[in-house]
Formats: structure tokens, sequence, C-alpha cells
């Protein structure tokens, strides 16, 4: 009899393919009332494959008193109780490390169509514009600096790509990193006092709500433009949009939002924001890797060895 798992919502189609050829998955998002289902069922399901966006919180857990493991496809752990799995030694997998060069390709893909203007100029173009006027000037970006909030892998990988724009480097993180040679701010505001561009790249959740304010927002000022491919809690983004659209500070890249897939009407019209739909991992070979590790966490477990990325 293959192990029953409760899958909490949509993956890529070919994951769920193999995992339905191994697995006697349940999808509990198909249920008409899921809460129903839950409280009824929950008991006959020993793991659980979820991601990133769906989590899984405590009264999901609480509900599922069979429950082993947890299989994330993603890296981010805002949306788990990491500490009611950890109580109930519930093995929890996620999916670092692959998804590392296309999160960090992304955040320089932002950082250069916000400085450069290319999805503004390319309306420019499309609306004609281009053949009665000139579009204006942009911001270099080689050579100028670059402020890391979060010196994690994802942290590292945008570090590295700077290297090739001739940036200086520096970064915020709780403590320094000991094995690294770019500079340390002990504050996140003497990080954004220095930089051009500010990038997020620390995790989501409740260390981490609301850090980038109005005044970290202020001290970034008119010149410097926010990159952020972390979550949009880090931010304060009722500050963020008032500083976009009064021009207290130069721009923003931003993959993520507060309340996703929501995005506030006022930046819609700007041309000093760059706006993607939470994208940063979402290439063909990446997400394919995404789903190997989910599937190899789960594989791992049920082989009775530790998983291959353990988020505990
Ligand atoms: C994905 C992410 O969009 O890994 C994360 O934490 O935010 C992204 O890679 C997400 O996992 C898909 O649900």
């Amino acid at each position: 009899m293959s192990h029953r798992l409760l899958q909490l919502g949509p993956l890529l189609p070919a994951l769920e393919t193999r995992l339905s050829t191994q697995y006697d998955v349940h999808a509990l998002w198909k249920e008409t009332d899921p809460k129903a289902f839950l409280a009824a069922h929950g008991g006959e399901f020993i793991g659980v494959v979820t991601s990133a966006r769906y989590g899984a919180d405590k009264a999901l857990i609480d509900a599922m008193p069979a429950l082993k493991v947890i299989s994330s496809f993603g890296v981010g752990l805002d949306a788990f109780d990491l500490d009611a799995a950890r109580t109930r030694g519930i093995a929890v997998g996620y999916t670092p490390d692959v998804l590392n060069d296309c999160v960090a390709d992304t955040a320089f893909a932002l950082l250069m169509d916000v400085s450069r203007g290319v999805s503004a100029a390319d309306r420019f173009v499309r609306r004609g514009d281009w053949l009665t006027g000139q579009f204006p000037l942009a911001t270099k970006v080689s050579g100028k600096r670059l402020g890391i909030l979060g010196l994690g892998r994802i942290g590292r990988a945008i570090a590295r790509r700077a290297s090739g724009f001739d940036m200086q480097v520096r970064y915020h993180n709780r403590n320094a990193v000991p094995d690294v040679d770019y500079g340390y701010a002990p504050t996140l505001r003497e990080l954004a006092e220095w930089c051009d561009y500010l990038v997020i790249a620390s995790a989501g959740g409740d260390g981490t709500r609301g850090l980038v304010s109005r005044e970290i927002l202020d001290a970034l000022g008119p010149k410097g433009f926010l990159i952020n491919i972390s979550r949009g809690t880090v931010t304060d983004q009722d500050a963020l949009v008032d500083a976009l659209v009064h021009k207290r500070i130069a721009g923003a890249g931003l993959d993520v939002f507060t309340h996703e897939p929501q995005v506030p009407e006022a930046l819609m019209a700007l041309d000093n924001v760059v706006l993607l739909p939470h994208v940063a991992s979402n290439t063909h070979e990446t997400r394919a890797d995404m789903g190997q590790r989910v599937e190899d966490n789960l594989a791992a477990f049920f082989a009775g060895r530790s998983l291959v990325s353990s988020a505990l």
C-alpha cells in the first residue's frame, strides 16, 4: 500500500504526475470544503506536500495527528509553523540552493530594468512615442554601491553577480558573516544611507516584518533604488508606495508584495517601478530541480534516511 499524502495546492503538473505514481495523493484544494475534509479525514495522512506559498500552519498540523513528514516546494518558510512541527517530531523538507541562481538573476534583472528603464522604454516604443520624442536619461548601474539585506545563500549569489558590474558590496545581517570580504553594515539604516541599490534577500516572517520602514526608505533617499525578491512583508508596503509616488526614493523593482496577487493600484501608473508576479525562481530548469528536491525529500523520509534538505 502506498503512503497517503495530502497535497495542499496545485504544483508543477510533471511533479504531480510523478508523485501520484509513487504515493496515494489527495488534493485538499479540490475539496469543496477543505476545513470540513481536514476535520473528518486529517488523521488518515502521513505526509503533506505543499509549497512556500501554501505553507503548513498550526491548524493544519493539529488537524493531522498521524502526520510525520511535510515536503515543501520552495525555500521560504514564513507560512510554516516550524515550532509545531518540531514539537510533534514532524520532518520538514524544503528546496534551498537549487533556486539561488535564478532568484539572484531576477534581482539583477529588476535592478537593471528599474535603473535603465528597460520596461519603461519598451512601453515608450510600443506606444509610438519614439516617433515624436526621446526617452529620458536613465541611471548608470556599473560601479555603483550595492547593499544587500540578508547575506544568506541567495544574498551571496547576488553579491557574486555584482562583481561583473564592478560594484562595491556591503550587507546587513543580524550578525556579520565570518567567511566573506564584503563590508558589514551594523545597522540597516547605515546600509541604506551608503548604498545606491538596496536589495532585500532576507527571509520573510515575523523576524523581518516591516524592517524596510519609512525611516529606511528615507535613508536610501531620492537617488536610491529598492529591489525585493524576498517577501513583501519585509517592507512597510504603504510607506514604500508613498516613497515611490512622492519620489522620495528613485525607484523599485518588486517581485513580491504583502498581499499577493494584489498589487497596490498606486504603483500601476509609475514608470519608476518594475512589477513582477513573484516569478524569481520561475524557470523550467529551476522549477524542475525544486520538484526533484520535493520528491527526494519524501523518498529519503520513507527510506528512513535524513531529508536531503531539512528545514528544522
Ligand atoms: C516560489 C518562493 O514562488 O521558494 C520560495 O520561497 O517564494 C518561490 O520560489 C514558491 O515556492 C512557489 O510556491
